[in-house]
Protein backbone atom coordinates (compact mmCIF):
# COMPACT_ATOMS: atom_id res chain seq x y z
CA UNK A 1 0.00 0.00 0.00
CA UNK A 2 1.48 3.44 -0.71
CA UNK A 3 1.02 6.82 0.92
CA UNK A 4 -0.90 9.17 -1.58
CA UNK A 5 -1.01 13.02 -1.18
CA UNK A 6 -4.42 14.18 -3.46
CA UNK A 7 -4.25 17.65 -4.07
CA UNK A 8 -7.44 19.80 -4.47
CA UNK A 9 -10.43 18.11 -3.54
CA UNK A 10 -13.33 19.26 -6.06
CA UNK A 11 -14.87 17.04 -8.41
CA UNK A 12 -12.06 14.77 -9.50
CA UNK A 13 -9.65 14.56 -6.15
CA UNK A 14 -12.32 13.72 -3.94
CA UNK A 15 -14.23 10.92 -5.72
CA UNK A 16 -10.19 10.06 -6.25
CA UNK A 17 -8.66 10.30 -3.26
CA UNK A 18 -11.82 8.62 -1.32
CA UNK A 19 -11.40 5.30 -3.84
CA UNK A 20 -7.49 5.27 -3.32
CA UNK A 21 -8.43 5.32 0.63
CA UNK A 22 -11.30 2.28 0.44
CA UNK A 23 -8.75 0.37 -1.58
CA UNK A 24 -6.42 0.50 1.83
CA UNK A 25 -3.83 3.40 0.70
CA UNK A 26 -3.12 6.05 3.39
CA UNK A 27 -4.28 9.55 1.49
CA UNK A 28 -3.32 12.27 2.26
CA UNK A 29 -6.20 15.01 0.94
CA UNK A 30 -5.22 18.57 0.44
CA UNK A 31 -7.39 21.59 -0.03
CA UNK A 32 -6.61 25.15 0.45
CA UNK A 33 -10.06 25.66 1.37
CA UNK A 34 -10.44 25.01 5.29
CA UNK A 35 -14.26 24.09 5.25
CA UNK A 36 -14.22 21.78 2.46
CA UNK A 37 -11.27 19.96 4.56
CA UNK A 38 -13.82 20.25 8.14
CA UNK A 39 -16.24 19.33 5.87
CA UNK A 40 -14.42 16.07 4.45
CA UNK A 41 -13.06 15.33 7.92
CA UNK A 42 -15.89 15.16 9.30
CA UNK A 43 -17.13 12.58 6.59
CA UNK A 44 -19.35 14.84 4.93
CA UNK A 45 -18.92 16.37 1.48
CA UNK A 46 -19.54 19.77 -0.19
CA UNK A 47 -20.56 18.86 -3.77
CA UNK A 48 -22.97 16.69 -5.08
CA UNK A 49 -22.10 13.64 -6.95
CA UNK A 50 -24.53 10.20 -7.14
CA UNK A 51 -23.27 8.13 -3.92
CA UNK A 52 -19.98 10.14 -3.37
CA UNK A 53 -21.31 10.90 0.48
CA UNK A 54 -21.22 7.03 0.78
CA UNK A 55 -17.70 6.42 -0.64
CA UNK A 56 -16.33 9.56 1.15
CA UNK A 57 -18.36 8.56 4.68
CA UNK A 58 -16.30 4.92 3.80
CA UNK A 59 -12.83 6.77 3.44
CA UNK A 60 -12.84 8.50 6.20
CA UNK A 61 -14.73 6.12 8.72
CA UNK A 62 -11.68 3.40 7.66
CA UNK A 63 -9.03 5.90 8.91
CA UNK A 64 -7.28 6.17 5.01
CA UNK A 65 -8.32 9.39 4.38
CA UNK A 66 -7.54 12.68 6.21
CA UNK A 67 -7.95 15.94 4.89
CA UNK A 68 -5.41 18.80 5.88
CA UNK A 69 -4.52 22.33 4.66
CA UNK A 70 -0.69 21.22 3.69
CA UNK A 71 0.88 18.09 2.04
CA UNK A 72 2.97 15.99 4.13
CA UNK A 73 5.20 13.98 2.65
CA UNK A 74 4.06 10.44 0.97
CA UNK A 75 4.65 8.13 -2.18
CA UNK A 76 3.28 9.38 -5.03
CA UNK A 77 1.45 13.12 -4.96
CA UNK A 78 -1.53 13.27 -7.05
CA UNK A 79 -2.50 17.08 -8.63
CA UNK A 80 -6.10 17.41 -8.98
CA UNK A 81 -6.98 21.24 -9.44
CA UNK A 82 -8.44 23.32 -11.96
CA UNK A 83 -7.08 24.58 -15.20
CA UNK A 84 -9.46 27.84 -16.28
CA UNK A 85 -8.47 30.17 -19.38
CA UNK A 86 -8.29 33.94 -19.09
CA UNK A 87 -9.77 36.04 -21.58
CA UNK A 88 -7.95 38.46 -23.34
CA UNK A 89 -8.98 42.05 -24.78
CA UNK A 90 -8.54 40.53 -28.38
CA UNK A 91 -11.19 37.79 -27.35
CA UNK A 92 -8.21 35.14 -27.34
CA UNK A 93 -8.04 32.86 -24.28
CA UNK A 94 -5.23 31.31 -22.51
CA UNK A 95 -4.51 28.75 -20.33
CA UNK A 96 -4.57 29.70 -16.79
CA UNK A 97 -1.75 27.23 -14.42
CA UNK A 98 -1.81 28.96 -11.78
CA UNK A 99 -4.11 26.17 -9.64
CA UNK A 100 -1.43 23.87 -11.03
CA UNK A 101 1.97 25.49 -10.33
CA UNK A 102 0.59 26.71 -6.67
CA UNK A 103 -0.16 23.13 -5.96
CA UNK A 104 3.07 21.88 -7.63
CA UNK A 105 4.95 24.41 -6.06
CA UNK A 106 3.30 23.21 -2.49
CA UNK A 107 5.14 19.87 -3.12
CA UNK A 108 8.54 20.75 -2.77
CA UNK A 109 8.83 20.99 0.80
CA UNK A 110 7.88 17.57 1.18
CA UNK A 111 8.58 16.02 -2.16
CA UNK A 112 11.31 13.45 -1.96
CA UNK A 113 13.48 10.82 -4.51
CA UNK A 114 11.60 8.08 -5.97
CA UNK A 115 8.18 9.70 -5.32
CA UNK A 116 5.58 9.80 -8.23
CA UNK A 117 4.18 12.62 -9.32
CA UNK A 118 0.68 12.58 -11.49
CA UNK A 119 -1.20 15.45 -12.98
CA UNK A 120 -4.94 14.93 -13.61
CA UNK A 121 -5.84 18.39 -13.73
CA UNK A 122 -6.64 18.61 -17.70
CA UNK A 123 -4.03 20.66 -19.17
CA UNK A 124 -2.19 21.95 -22.19
CA UNK A 125 0.40 19.98 -23.59
CA UNK A 126 3.25 20.56 -21.75
CA UNK A 127 2.33 21.41 -18.29
CA UNK A 128 3.43 17.79 -16.80
CA UNK A 129 6.99 19.48 -18.13
CA UNK A 130 6.04 22.30 -16.62
CA UNK A 131 5.45 20.43 -13.25
CA UNK A 132 8.75 19.04 -12.90
CA UNK A 133 10.61 22.54 -13.64
CA UNK A 134 7.98 24.50 -10.99
CA UNK A 135 9.06 21.69 -8.37
CA UNK A 136 12.64 22.00 -9.34
CA UNK A 137 12.27 25.34 -9.16
CA UNK A 138 10.69 25.57 -5.85
CA UNK A 139 13.42 23.01 -4.11
CA UNK A 140 16.42 24.96 -5.23
CA UNK A 141 14.28 28.21 -3.68
CA UNK A 142 14.00 26.30 -0.30
CA UNK A 143 17.86 24.98 -0.93
CA UNK A 144 16.69 21.36 -0.82
CA UNK A 145 19.04 21.35 -3.41
CA UNK A 146 18.65 18.82 -6.52
CA UNK A 147 15.75 16.32 -5.43
CA UNK A 148 16.47 13.23 -7.86
CA UNK A 149 14.74 10.51 -9.48
CA UNK A 150 11.09 12.03 -9.23
CA UNK A 151 8.97 10.36 -11.74
CA UNK A 152 6.00 12.15 -13.51
CA UNK A 153 2.98 11.26 -15.44
CA UNK A 154 -0.13 12.50 -16.55
CA UNK A 155 -3.31 10.63 -15.92
CA UNK A 156 -6.04 12.87 -16.61
CA UNK A 157 -9.80 12.00 -15.37
CA UNK A 158 -12.11 10.81 -17.95
CA UNK A 159 -15.29 10.77 -15.59
CA UNK A 160 -18.26 12.01 -16.40
CA UNK A 161 -20.64 14.12 -13.90
CA UNK A 162 -23.43 12.45 -12.49
CA UNK A 163 -21.95 9.29 -13.09
CA UNK A 164 -18.33 10.00 -11.54
CA UNK A 165 -17.96 6.94 -9.39
CA UNK A 166 -19.18 4.15 -12.00
CA UNK A 167 -16.81 5.61 -14.44
CA UNK A 168 -14.16 5.88 -12.11
CA UNK A 169 -13.80 2.14 -11.87
CA UNK A 170 -15.04 1.48 -15.24
CA UNK A 171 -13.29 4.03 -17.54
CA UNK A 172 -10.10 2.89 -19.60
CA UNK A 173 -7.31 5.51 -18.64
CA UNK A 174 -4.50 6.55 -19.60
CA UNK A 175 -0.75 6.66 -18.48
CA UNK A 176 1.37 9.17 -20.19
CA UNK A 177 4.86 9.25 -18.11
CA UNK A 178 7.64 11.58 -18.40
CA UNK A 179 9.87 8.51 -18.57
CA UNK A 180 8.80 4.83 -19.38
CA UNK A 181 9.26 4.22 -15.65
CA UNK A 182 6.77 6.64 -14.30
CA UNK A 183 4.06 5.42 -16.63
CA UNK A 184 4.92 1.90 -15.82
CA UNK A 185 4.19 2.80 -11.82
CA UNK A 186 1.36 5.13 -12.23
CA UNK A 187 -0.52 2.46 -14.31
CA UNK A 188 -0.63 0.05 -11.85
CA UNK A 189 -1.40 2.26 -9.28
CA UNK A 190 -4.68 3.01 -10.99
CA UNK A 191 -5.06 -1.27 -11.21
CA UNK A 192 -5.73 -0.51 -7.53
CA UNK A 193 -9.20 0.73 -8.49
CA UNK A 194 -9.31 0.98 -12.24
CA UNK A 195 -10.77 -2.17 -13.77
CA UNK A 196 -10.84 -1.07 -17.50
CA UNK A 197 -7.55 -0.89 -19.51
CA UNK A 198 -4.70 1.48 -18.96
CA UNK A 199 -3.01 2.38 -22.06
CA UNK A 200 1.04 3.50 -21.59
CA UNK A 201 2.06 6.67 -23.83
CA UNK A 202 4.61 9.82 -23.19
CA UNK A 203 3.07 13.02 -20.93
CA UNK A 204 2.39 14.86 -23.95
CA UNK A 205 0.41 12.36 -25.88
CA UNK A 206 -1.38 11.99 -23.02
CA UNK A 207 -2.09 15.88 -22.50
CA UNK A 208 -3.65 16.00 -25.81
CA UNK A 209 -5.80 13.31 -25.73
CA UNK A 210 -7.77 14.39 -23.11
CA UNK A 211 -7.66 17.56 -24.87
CA UNK A 212 -8.95 16.03 -28.05
CA UNK A 213 -11.79 13.75 -26.66
CA UNK A 214 -13.45 16.92 -25.41
CA UNK A 215 -12.83 18.74 -28.24
CA UNK A 216 -14.41 16.01 -30.53
CA UNK A 217 -17.51 16.36 -28.19
CA UNK A 218 -17.24 19.58 -28.52
CA UNK A 219 -17.32 19.72 -32.41
CA UNK A 220 -20.08 17.29 -32.84
CA UNK A 221 -22.80 19.53 -30.31
CA UNK A 222 -21.50 22.71 -32.30
CA UNK A 223 -22.25 20.56 -35.41
CA UNK A 224 -25.92 19.19 -33.89
CA UNK A 225 -26.26 23.28 -32.46
CA UNK A 226 -25.76 24.97 -36.09
CA UNK A 227 -28.20 22.21 -37.78
CA UNK A 228 -30.59 23.43 -35.42
CA UNK A 229 -30.32 27.22 -36.14
CA UNK A 230 -30.37 26.10 -39.77
CA UNK A 231 -33.69 24.17 -39.44
CA UNK A 232 -35.18 27.00 -37.64
CA UNK A 233 -34.50 28.94 -40.77
CA UNK A 234 -35.92 26.48 -43.27
CA UNK A 235 -39.09 25.66 -40.50
CA UNK A 236 -37.50 22.07 -39.90
CA UNK A 237 -38.07 20.04 -36.72
CA UNK A 238 -34.42 19.30 -35.83
CA UNK A 239 -35.02 16.40 -33.63
CA UNK A 240 -37.09 14.61 -36.29
CA UNK A 241 -34.29 15.49 -38.74
CA UNK A 242 -31.82 13.94 -36.43
CA UNK A 243 -33.51 11.12 -35.38
CA UNK A 244 -34.44 10.16 -39.34
CA UNK A 245 -30.23 10.82 -40.15
CA UNK A 246 -29.11 9.03 -37.19
CA UNK A 247 -30.72 5.62 -39.11
CA UNK A 248 -28.00 5.74 -41.15
CA UNK A 249 -25.52 3.06 -39.78
CA UNK A 250 -22.28 5.91 -39.87
CA UNK A 251 -23.61 9.01 -38.83
CA UNK A 252 -24.50 9.74 -35.03
CA UNK A 253 -25.32 13.35 -34.68
CA UNK A 254 -25.30 14.64 -31.10
CA UNK A 255 -28.40 16.71 -29.51
CA UNK A 256 -28.77 20.53 -30.30
CA UNK A 257 -29.15 22.28 -26.51
CA UNK A 258 -29.28 25.90 -25.21
CA UNK A 259 -25.35 25.42 -25.65
CA UNK A 260 -22.34 23.80 -23.98
CA UNK A 261 -21.53 24.23 -20.11
CA UNK A 262 -19.30 22.92 -17.62
CA UNK A 263 -15.84 23.32 -17.15
CA UNK A 264 -14.24 20.84 -19.30
CA UNK A 265 -16.00 20.91 -23.07
CA UNK A 266 -16.13 24.38 -22.98
CA UNK A 267 -12.93 25.20 -21.91
CA UNK A 268 -10.13 22.43 -23.33
CA UNK A 269 -10.78 22.97 -26.94
CA UNK A 270 -9.43 26.55 -25.98
CA UNK A 271 -5.77 24.87 -25.14
CA UNK A 272 -5.63 23.45 -28.23
CA UNK A 273 -6.59 26.63 -30.29
CA UNK A 274 -4.04 28.48 -27.84
CA UNK A 275 -1.29 26.26 -29.15
CA UNK A 276 -2.01 26.10 -32.67
CA UNK A 277 -3.92 28.85 -33.42
CA UNK A 278 -3.71 28.61 -37.09
CA UNK A 279 -4.33 24.93 -37.39
CA UNK A 280 -6.87 24.69 -35.04
CA UNK A 281 -9.68 26.25 -37.36
CA UNK A 282 -12.52 23.89 -36.97
CA UNK A 283 -12.42 23.79 -33.19
CA UNK A 284 -12.45 27.56 -32.78
CA UNK A 285 -15.60 27.97 -34.97
CA UNK A 286 -17.18 25.30 -32.89
CA UNK A 287 -16.42 26.89 -29.48
CA UNK A 288 -17.68 29.84 -31.82
CA UNK A 289 -20.45 28.43 -32.49
CA UNK A 290 -21.74 26.73 -29.18
CA UNK A 291 -21.14 30.01 -27.12
CA UNK A 292 -23.24 31.70 -29.66
CA UNK A 293 -25.97 29.17 -28.54
CA UNK A 294 -27.46 30.98 -25.39
CA UNK A 295 -27.78 34.32 -27.73
CA UNK A 296 -29.92 32.71 -29.85
CA UNK A 297 -32.41 31.17 -27.45
CA UNK A 298 -32.75 34.40 -25.96
CA UNK A 299 -33.57 36.16 -29.70
CA UNK A 300 -36.13 33.21 -29.73
CA UNK A 301 -37.57 34.05 -26.32
CA UNK A 302 -37.55 37.65 -27.18
CA UNK A 303 -39.96 37.01 -30.46
CA UNK A 304 -42.69 34.80 -27.95
CA UNK A 305 -42.72 37.78 -26.11
CA UNK A 306 -44.24 39.82 -28.50
CA UNK A 307 -47.20 41.15 -28.31
CA UNK A 308 -48.21 40.19 -24.59
CA UNK A 309 -48.33 42.27 -22.26
CA UNK A 310 -46.32 42.37 -18.77
CA UNK A 311 -44.80 39.04 -19.81
CA UNK A 312 -43.90 36.16 -17.81
CA UNK A 313 -41.01 33.63 -18.80
CA UNK A 314 -40.52 30.58 -17.30
CA UNK A 315 -37.07 29.06 -17.90
CA UNK A 316 -37.45 25.71 -16.65
CA UNK A 317 -33.58 24.16 -15.34
CA UNK A 318 -30.25 25.87 -14.72
CA UNK A 319 -28.00 23.15 -14.26
CA UNK A 320 -25.28 22.91 -16.99
CA UNK A 321 -27.45 19.64 -18.36
CA UNK A 322 -29.87 16.98 -16.55
CA UNK A 323 -29.97 15.69 -13.18
CA UNK A 324 -27.32 17.30 -11.93
CA UNK A 325 -26.57 20.42 -9.05
CA UNK A 326 -24.08 22.32 -10.75
CA UNK A 327 -25.32 25.39 -12.14
CA UNK A 328 -21.27 26.38 -13.11
CA UNK A 329 -20.49 27.78 -16.87
CA UNK A 330 -24.11 26.77 -16.82
CA UNK A 331 -25.66 28.02 -20.27
CA UNK A 332 -29.13 28.21 -18.58
CA UNK A 333 -27.96 30.02 -16.19
CA UNK A 334 -26.64 32.75 -19.06
CA UNK A 335 -30.00 32.76 -20.70
CA UNK A 336 -31.48 33.40 -17.70
CA UNK A 337 -29.96 36.13 -16.56
CA UNK A 338 -30.13 37.28 -20.20
CA UNK A 339 -33.83 37.57 -20.04
CA UNK A 340 -34.40 39.30 -16.95
CA UNK A 341 -31.80 42.10 -17.66
CA UNK A 342 -33.51 42.71 -20.88
CA UNK A 343 -36.09 43.84 -18.62
CA UNK A 344 -38.47 40.47 -18.55
CA UNK A 345 -40.67 38.94 -15.69
CA UNK A 346 -38.48 35.22 -14.91
CA UNK A 347 -39.55 32.61 -12.87
CA UNK A 348 -36.51 29.79 -12.47
CA UNK A 349 -37.36 26.27 -11.87
CA UNK A 350 -34.34 24.19 -10.71
CA UNK A 351 -35.43 21.12 -9.04
CA UNK A 352 -32.15 20.36 -7.82
CA UNK A 353 -31.32 23.15 -5.97
CA UNK A 354 -32.62 25.60 -2.79
CA UNK A 355 -31.17 28.76 -3.59
CA UNK A 356 -30.03 31.01 -6.53
CA UNK A 357 -26.90 31.90 -7.84
CA UNK A 358 -25.41 35.24 -6.71
CA UNK A 359 -26.02 36.01 -10.58
CA UNK A 360 -29.28 35.67 -10.51
CA UNK A 361 -30.48 36.55 -6.73
CA UNK A 362 -32.59 39.29 -6.59
CA UNK A 363 -33.43 39.46 -11.00
CA UNK A 364 -35.50 36.12 -11.18
CA UNK A 365 -37.59 34.28 -9.00
CA UNK A 366 -37.17 30.65 -7.75
CA UNK A 367 -40.18 28.79 -7.74
CA UNK A 368 -41.89 25.31 -8.05
CA UNK A 369 -43.09 24.07 -11.62
CA UNK A 370 -46.28 24.05 -11.08
CA UNK A 371 -46.66 27.47 -9.96
CA UNK A 372 -44.31 28.31 -12.75
CA UNK A 373 -46.36 26.52 -15.55
CA UNK A 374 -49.47 28.52 -13.97
CA UNK A 375 -48.11 32.21 -14.44
CA UNK A 376 -45.82 32.07 -17.27
CA UNK A 377 -47.03 33.16 -20.71
CA UNK A 378 -43.57 31.68 -22.39
CA UNK A 379 -42.12 28.42 -21.30
CA UNK A 380 -38.34 28.15 -22.39
CA UNK A 381 -37.33 24.30 -21.53
CA UNK A 382 -33.48 24.86 -20.69
CA UNK A 383 -32.51 21.18 -19.02
CA UNK A 384 -34.09 17.52 -19.70
CA UNK A 385 -34.12 17.13 -15.72
CA UNK A 386 -36.33 13.84 -15.51
CA UNK A 387 -38.37 16.18 -12.94
CA UNK A 388 -39.34 17.24 -16.43
CA UNK A 389 -40.17 14.25 -18.20
CA UNK A 390 -43.62 13.89 -18.10
CA UNK A 391 -44.46 17.57 -19.42
CA UNK A 392 -46.90 17.30 -22.18
CA UNK A 393 -48.01 19.87 -24.90
CA UNK A 394 -51.18 19.51 -23.85
CA UNK A 395 -50.40 20.43 -20.34
CA UNK A 396 -48.74 23.55 -21.72
CA UNK A 397 -51.47 24.88 -24.29
CA UNK A 398 -51.79 28.08 -24.36
CA UNK A 399 -48.52 28.45 -23.66
CA UNK A 400 -45.84 29.70 -26.13
CA UNK A 401 -43.22 26.89 -25.71
CA UNK A 402 -39.40 27.10 -26.61
CA UNK A 403 -38.35 23.71 -26.13
CA UNK A 404 -34.21 23.89 -26.68
CA UNK A 405 -33.64 20.27 -25.64
CA UNK A 406 -36.69 19.34 -27.60
CA UNK A 407 -38.06 16.90 -24.87
CA UNK A 408 -41.68 17.94 -24.63
CA UNK A 409 -43.68 15.43 -26.38
CA UNK A 410 -46.97 15.55 -27.50
N1 LIG B 1 -24.50 18.60 -24.57
C1 LIG B 1 -25.33 18.94 -25.63
N2 LIG B 1 -25.67 17.96 -26.53
C2 LIG B 1 -25.22 16.69 -26.41
C3 LIG B 1 -24.36 16.35 -25.34
C4 LIG B 1 -24.02 17.34 -24.43
O1 LIG B 1 -25.77 20.08 -25.77
O2 LIG B 1 -25.60 15.86 -27.26
C5 LIG B 1 -24.11 19.64 -23.60
C6 LIG B 1 -24.59 19.36 -22.16
O3 LIG B 1 -25.92 19.79 -21.99
C7 LIG B 1 -23.59 20.15 -21.35
C8 LIG B 1 -22.29 20.03 -22.16
O4 LIG B 1 -22.70 19.66 -23.47
O5 LIG B 1 -23.96 21.51 -21.26
C9 LIG B 1 -21.29 19.03 -21.63
O6 LIG B 1 -21.94 17.85 -21.15
P1 LIG B 1 -21.36 16.37 -21.36
O7 LIG B 1 -22.28 15.46 -20.65
O8 LIG B 1 -21.15 16.10 -22.80
O9 LIG B 1 -19.91 16.41 -20.72
P2 LIG B 1 -19.33 16.89 -19.29
O10 LIG B 1 -18.77 18.26 -19.48
O11 LIG B 1 -20.26 16.66 -18.18
O12 LIG B 1 -18.09 15.84 -19.14
C10 LIG B 1 -17.10 15.78 -20.15
C11 LIG B 1 -16.93 14.31 -20.56
N3 LIG B 1 -16.11 14.24 -21.78
C12 LIG B 1 -16.52 13.52 -22.86
O13 LIG B 1 -17.58 12.94 -22.91
C13 LIG B 1 -15.59 13.47 -24.02
C14 LIG B 1 -16.27 13.53 -19.43
O14 LIG B 1 -15.99 12.20 -19.83
C15 LIG B 1 -14.97 14.22 -18.98
O15 LIG B 1 -14.35 13.53 -17.90
C16 LIG B 1 -15.33 15.61 -18.52
O16 LIG B 1 -15.89 16.33 -19.64
C17 LIG B 1 -14.05 16.28 -18.05
O17 LIG B 1 -13.85 16.34 -16.82
O18 LIG B 1 -13.22 16.66 -18.88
Amino acid sequence: MKSICVLGLGYIGLPTASIFATKGHHVNGVDVSPRVVDTINSGKIHIQEPDLDILVRAAVQSGNLKATLKPAPADVFIIAVPTPFDVQTDGSRTPDLKYVESAARSIAPVVAAGNLVILESTSPVGTTEKVKEWIEDECKKLKRGQVDGILYAHCPERILPGQMLKELVSNDRIAGGLTPEASEISKKLYESFCSAQIFITDARTAEMAKLTENAFRDVNIAFANELSLICDRLKINVWELIRLANRHPRVKILQPGPGVGGHCIAVDPWFIVHAAPKEARLMRTAREVNDSKPHHVVAQVIQATQGITQPVVACLGLAFKANIDDLRESPSVEITAELAQKGLKVLAVEPHVEKLPASLEGKVELTDLTSALKHAHVIVLLVDHQAFGSLTLAQLAGKKLIDTRGMIKS
